[in-house]
């Protein structure tokens, strides 16, 4: 068999049904063979980084590693999406089709050295050299990507390999590998044990649950770990919908991108933190200020798959390596036997409920604009359940990170807070569509939108049910709050001239509809739901200096001013 038809065997005996790519002169073997392989559908991007991204949004809604490919000469355009998806332990393989063995070091038009760029990147970077190499390096992508820390892996096809010939009886997959995570590990029973104690001699435990969990498809398990414990649970941003957020124990988002003043406080008053799933970042412990890094007493336990993020920003008294759901059933069941119940932490429930009175408020704050509150609000009560939201760093992000409610545990939002690039959520949002084939958004921004436009001929094309929600602010509102905290004045760099969006989606024969103010937010939200296929919402607001969303360090800048501060 044809070392191209050997590559598309191969993919629908892993159950691959879609792969996000973009063509060039490199790759066209693979797409003549592909013609006689309608089970795979190609899913056309207009820019390799989207490809990606897709292929990123894909995974991150469902169990399945996304796929993508692309040709040499647009490799080097990924690299946005294989920096966040390698950050954030996404399972990705990027296929791609390379000049042949025997034209390198010859400048022949599209090459140069992928190894060193890729290497950096991904989990892995594979060159597969020859035809009878395709079946197995294949076969180690998707070992490698499915299982520990997951991560992208990088697979390149010099174009004489998809000509070679490749023995069939070498065409089969290990199918325990086609979903994720595929093998889960854990530690003894001794160290769970040893954990149990800790927890049983502490007064105040708090859990913090990271993008782990998501991916490890532990939502269920932590919630009900947790519950039988009554220990409040955190996320991180990235880890949002690890437990329900109307659960009574749930503190919500912490950190400084959608941490509140309450969660944060419950995070430092805690004797007990127990990190799940989170390599601890920045953003999720403001800067390792909040749970303090040194505190008198304090323990730390932490469960993760990855052996290098294992306790390396805390000092900690108890390491837990494996698989976030595994061992978090592993201790539900000790914690049964043994009788370790405990009970609810006292008046817990009732500054919670206190805390959630007074966000419910910001809600009544009026503003010559919309107030971000209220889109958040529209967006909770009028998207289904079902739907997974990709959301954009900015006005869109921090608002629903901090203030949205997820009902029942699992992946809800998919957040690109390990980079934090902009332009991620719109074809995020596409390969979720294709994972779960139900309503997605892409929640996004004047300057996100800008790097993804070309992707509305995408939408245009295939209508799949993707709604934009795009916050416009006409500038670069975070950079601007930034920059009023750090210099105490906006300095240029970050506003834009108007964009006539409306025109922007009549090119490309999308619906859309403007909200200019509050009143309005709710119906047109509604008829986008309702309206088939994509829209666009373009929701009028002020930029982050001016109403001052809830980021801890910019509380006293906005008190200072005088200017709004929603949180
Ligand atoms: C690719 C990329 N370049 C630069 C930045 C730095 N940056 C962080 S936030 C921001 C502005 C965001 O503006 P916008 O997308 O309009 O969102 P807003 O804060 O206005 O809601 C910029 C430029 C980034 N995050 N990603
Ligand atoms: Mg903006």
């Amino acid at each position: 068999m044809k070392g191209a038809d050997a590559i598309l065997e191969i993919l629908a005996e892993y159950s691959v049904s879609h792969v996000f790519g973009l063509i060039g002169e490199t790759s066209f073997p693979l797409y003549e063979s592909w013609t006689r392989h309608p089970e795979i559908n190609h899913i056309l991007a207009r820019d390799e980084r989207n490809a990606v991204i897709m292929a990123d949004g894909y995974s991150r809604a469902g169990k399945r590693p996304g796929i993508s490919e692309v040709p040499g000469v647009g490799a080097s355009y990924i690299l946005p999406g294989m920096v966040e998806a390698n950050n954030s332990g996404t399972p990705m393989i990027i296929l791609s089709s390379d000049i042949s063995l025997s034209s390198e070091k010859r400048n022949f038009l599209t090459e140069y050295d992928k190894s060193a760029i890729f290497r950096s990147v991904t989990k892995e970077y594979i060159s597969v050299n020859t035809g009878n190499d395709i079946p197995r390096l294949l076969r180690r992508a998707f070992r490698a990507t499915t299982t520990g820390r997951m991560g992208p892996v990088f697979v390149r096809f010099p174009i004489n390999v998809y000509e070679e010939d490749v023995p069939e009886k070498e065409i089969y997959a290990q199918g325990i590998f086609s979903t994720y995570p595929s093998l889960r590990v854990s530690p003894d029973d001794q160290l769970i044990e040893e954990f149990l104690k800790i927890i049983a001699r502490s007064s105040f435990p708090v859990i913090v649950a990271g993008q782990g969990v998501l991916l490890s498809h532990g939502e269920n398990e932590l919630q009900d770990f947790a519950e039988y414990m009554n220990i409040p649970v955190g996320t991180t941003i990235s880890g949002k919908g690890a437990v329900s957020e109307e659960w009574e124990l749930s503190i919500g988002v912490v950190g400084s991108r959608g941490g509140t003043d309450f969660s944060n406080n419950v995070l430092s008053s805690a004797d007990l933190i127990i990190f799940v799933g989170t390599n601890a970042d920045s953003a999720s412990t403001s800067e390792w200020r909040n749970p303090p890094y040194f505190a008198n007493g304090r323990k730390i336990v932490h469960i993760d798959i990855s052996e290098f993020e294992l306790g390396n920003n805390y000092p900690t008294d108890l390491f837990l390596l494996g698989d976030a759901k595994l061992i978090l059933t592993k201790l539900l069941n000790k914690a049964k036997i043994a009788n370790l119940r405990r009970s609810t932490p006292s008046n817990f429930i009732e500054k919670r409920q206190e805390a959630l009175a007074i966000q419910d408020k910001l809600i009544d704050k009026k503003f010559s604009s919309t107030n971000p509150m209220r889109l958040v609000k529209a967006i909770q009560e009028v998207v289904p359940d079902s739907s997974v939201i990709a959301a954009d760093p900015g006005v869109g992000a921090i608002y629903s990170s901090a203030y949205f409610k997820v009902k029942s545990p699992g992946r809800k939002f998919i957040f690109n807070y390990s980079v934090g690039g902009l332009g991620f959520s719109l074809p995020a949002a596409i390969g979720a569509f294709f994972a779960t084939n139900k309503t997605t958004l892409s929640l996004t921004t004047d300057g996100s939108f800008g790097f993804f436009e070309g992707e509305l001929e995408t939408l245009a094309r295939y209508k799949p049910e993707v709604k934009v929600i795009l916050v416009n602010n006409g500038s670069f509102g975070w950079i601007r709050a930034t920059m009023l905290s750090h210099f105490d004045r906006i300095i240029p760099g970050a506003d834009f001239v108007p964009t006539d969006y409306s025109k922007v989606a009549a090119a490309h024969n999308i619906p859309y509809e403007v909200v200019q103010n509050d009143s309005e937010i709710q119906e047109k939200m509604k008829l986008a739901i309702s309206t088939p296929g994509p829209f666009i919402v373009e929701v009028v607001t002020e930029p982050e200096d001016k109403i001052v969303p809830p980021v801890p360090e910019w509380k006293s800048t906005a008190k200072r001013h005088g200017r709004e501060y929603l949180g």
